[in-house]
């Protein structure tokens, strides 16, 4: 473990040490100047309402531009937050790419004029978008190095594969790269933040975690964030890090900091944490005003401590640049600000048709027709179950597509590898078996424990899918899903529309889901689909039997989107739904409904585990009245069939949706409200809808059986209906 105590002003001994010569100190200086000028020229654009969003870097640019240059653009990957103007700027971002960003323009090459500035982003410098979360970056970070380590063990895995996502997502890796993250002091105080050293510290992942101290977050000064007011001090017991603490004021000696943090987590000796004491001159954003919290005489003591003044004196000091060469400098900087400020305004802004550009892949349609496949006969003509055929499905997917990794809470057979070898444990692979086999047949690389972290879970796999692999990550019960939900809806799901298609995370989350177990309740017993349906950019599939369980998951994984994949745990082992194993290419195409029995009076909409309690609300108003129903199950909830709904409620004119998500604002609220927008002449009958009380699921099995949808109240809703 490294550590480097905070110096100031011993620039010039640490220069000689750090290998920076004149021509470098020059060109330090030069970024530092250019990214606060670029900072001014945004203020003034703002003030002009030519722009409509400014936070700067002020005050960082030390520690940054040294960073930068202690780094390789395009080879390491990065990903920073919104105060590393002076990072980009060193990796070779121009003045006038962030200036498009801030215009809105289309050329804007982050995201096409999607987010506000200083949201980064860049394929050239392997600079990763990011979304305007506090410390969700960390965790992409995480995973990206995970990917890069995986590669170059596994380089067969890079290769291209046609038919799959593979086709689209080209890997590059060198063995050797490092992941840059950082964050705001302020941000620690995120869980993802400790997630994320947690990874890295026991994989000894080559991270370089950059914590940028300006003592406030916006208003809320350092010590309420950080208990004793130093984040160093907190995490120093993680194992495996190279630990520095720096004057990131200092740009030589802050060089000399990330030269051996990069040089530690390049050997693969593992992750680097590199804690930069900096100021903080203009307030948070042009939407802050600093002087209603901070007073003079503290903004006064950080002026003494610009970054900028310090290193000019510097090379005044030591006799690299007079103050007329400074002067020429600083002109040359202004000139080629104002320039490309000339430019970004003139450039044009994006068309209001493009805005449903890639919210999914343009690349692979995971809808279309062609992907039925037959069922193929094989050797294996036993009937199994939903959880079988999910499992065997992963296994053939992993047999076909070494960019697989599984990994989640005890889905491992064993985390400790020995006792398998040795035959001591038979393993775990999952609460719900649903992952058996997976480690003991592809290895600890393939199939492996997370910690106890569902963010961490969501976030890793963002980071590792955009490296190109493919993470089928599972969350253990969906009542668990809320701690990645942040990453899910804010990251997983925008990653390819916010970066104007330049980036995309198109893993699969497998969540057991569901109640009708007994005694499951309240936590183990919840749905909720309708939260991630209305979340853009993520597939939503909810299989109700084994073969489709099979079909659509090989659709998932093989797809370019990231998709939610709903598996009922009633449903994984019911006699209901078994099937035949139908061999390793079965698929089915998302959006597209099955009629699960036909009729002419009435139609049933549903999902999941109410397909076979329609079933039997359906036999029995057949018995007892003769009403024929018709039951559409409906696989993906998004996309969703509109085109069959449609085709056989202008059949029967009567229609059920029929969930066992709570009813109010719930899945069946959008269909019904389509239905009575588009159908409306084709209905003789109100749209009805069946679905669990607005309650939460109770333990006693008694008040269970009444909140969740029965068969009964099915077949009651059925009786009414087809009485108008
Ligand atoms: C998850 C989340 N919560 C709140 C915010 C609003 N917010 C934006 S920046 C910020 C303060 C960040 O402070 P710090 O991490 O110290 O970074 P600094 O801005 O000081 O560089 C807050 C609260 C956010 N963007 N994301
Ligand atoms: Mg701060």
């Amino acid at each position: 473990m490294a550590k480097t105590a905070v110096r100031e002003g011993e620039q010039s001994k640490t220069s000689e040490v750090s290998g920076l010569d004149s021509e470098r100190l020059i060109e330090i200086y030069r970024l530092m100047y250019l990214s606060r000028r670029t900072d001014d020229r945004e203020i003034m654009l703002k003030r002009q309402q030519k722009i409509f969003f400014q936070i700067s870097g002020a005050g960082h640019e030390a520690l940054l531009v040294a960073a930068g240059m202690a780094l390789k653009p395009g080879y390491d990957w990065f990903f920073p937050y919104y105060r590393d103007r002076a990072l980009c700027l060193t990796l070779g971002s121009t003045v006038e790419e962030l200036l498009l960003q801030g215009v809105g323009a289309a050329a804007d090459p982050s995201s096409g004029g999607r987010q506000m500035p200083s949201h980064w982003g860049n394929t050239r410098l392997n600079i990763v978008s990011q979304s305007s979360a506090t410390a969700t970056q960390v965790l992409h970070a995480v995973g990206c190095a995970e990917a890069g380590r995986y590669f170059s063990r596994h380089p067969e895995a890079a290769e291209k594969h046609d038919g799959d996502y593979r086709a689209f997502k080209d890997v590059s890796f060198h063995g050797d790269e490092v992941v840059y993250t950082s964050l705001g002091e302020g941000s620690t105080s995120q869980g993802e933040f400790w997630e994320a050293l947690n990874t890295a510290s026991n994989q000894k992942l080559p991270v370089l975690f950059v914590v940028e101290d300006n003592e406030y977050a916006i208003s809320t000064p350092v010590e309420v964030n950080t208990p004793g007011g130093n984040i160093s001090k907190l995490v120093a017991n993680f194992p495996n890090f190279y630990f520095a603490e720096v004057d990131g004021t200092d740009p030589v000696e802050s060089y000399r900091v990330f030269k051996e943090a990069v040089a530690y987590c390049r050997a693969g000796n593992g992750p680097a944490f590199v804690h930069g004491h900096v100021i903080r001159p203009y307030s948070h954003s042009l939407s802050d005003d600093d002087r209603a919290y901070r007073p003079k005489s503290e903004l006064e003591a950080d002026s003494l401590r610009d970054p900028l003044q310090k290193m000019q004196m510097f090379l005044l000091r030591e006799g690299i640049l007079d103050a007329e060469a400074i002067n020429r400098l600083e002109k040359q900087v202004d000139e080629e600000v104002r320039q490309a400020a000339e430019r970004a305004l003139r450039a044009p802004f994006p068309e209001p048709a493009s805005i449903p550009l890639h919210v999914y892949s343009e690349d692979y349609d995971p809808t279309r027709a062609e992907l039925q496949t037959k069922p193929a006969q094989t050797s294996d003509s036993q009937e199994r179950t939903m959880a079988d055929l999910i499992n065997a499905c992963l296994k053939d997917e992993m047999r076909r597509d070494p960019r697989i990794v599984v990994f989640g809470e005890d889905v491992a057979d064993s985390s400790r590898e020995e006792y398998l070898r040795e035959g001591l444990v038979k393993g775990k692979g999952g609460v719900f078996k649903l992952t058996a086999g997976l480690q003991t047949e592809f290895g600890s690389d393939r199939a492996f424990n997370s910690p106890l972290a569902e963010a961490n879970i969501v976030g890793r796999a963002v980071g590792q899918a955009v490296r190109g692999l493919k993470p089928v990550v599972e969350i253990q019960f969906f009542d668990y899903i809320w701690p990645s939900i942040h990453q899910f809806r804010n990251e997983l799901s925008s990653m390819r529309w916010r970066s104007n298609g330049t980036f995309s995370s198109p893993a699969v989350v497998r969540v057991a889901i569901g109640g009708y177990l007994t005694g499951g309740s309240i936590y183990h017993s919840q749905s909720g689909e309708s939260i991630f349906t209305h979340t853009p950019g993520v597939r939503v599939v909810f299989p109700s039997n084994a073969l489709d369980a099979n079909g659509l998951l090989r659709t998932a994984i093989r797809c370019d989107d990231p998709v939610l994949f709903l598996e009922h745990k009633r449903l994984y082992r019911e006699t209901y739904g078994r099937a035949v194993y139908p061999g390793p290419d079965y698929m089915i195409p998302f959006g597209k409904a099955k009629i699960v029995r036909e009729g002419k009076d009435l139609t049933i909409v549903t999902y999941g585990a109410v397909v076979p309690r329609a079933l039997q609300a359906a036999q029995k108003a057949k018995r007892e009245h003769g009403i024929e129903t018709e039951i559409l199950d409906l696989r993906t909830l998004s996309p969703y069939d509109w085109e069959a709904i449609a085709t056989s409620v202008k059949k029967t004119s009567r229609v059920i949706i029929a969930h066992e998500d709570m009813l109010s604002w719930g899945y069946g609220a959008e269909i019904a409200a389509r239905i009575a927008d588009e159908l409306f002449e084709d209905l003789d009958a109100p749209v009805k809808r069946v679905a669990a009380m607005d309650t939460f699921v109770a333990y006693q099995p008694q008040l269970e059986d009444v909140i969740l949808p029965q068969p009964e109240h099915i077949y009651q809703a059925i009786a009414k209906l087809a009485r108008y």
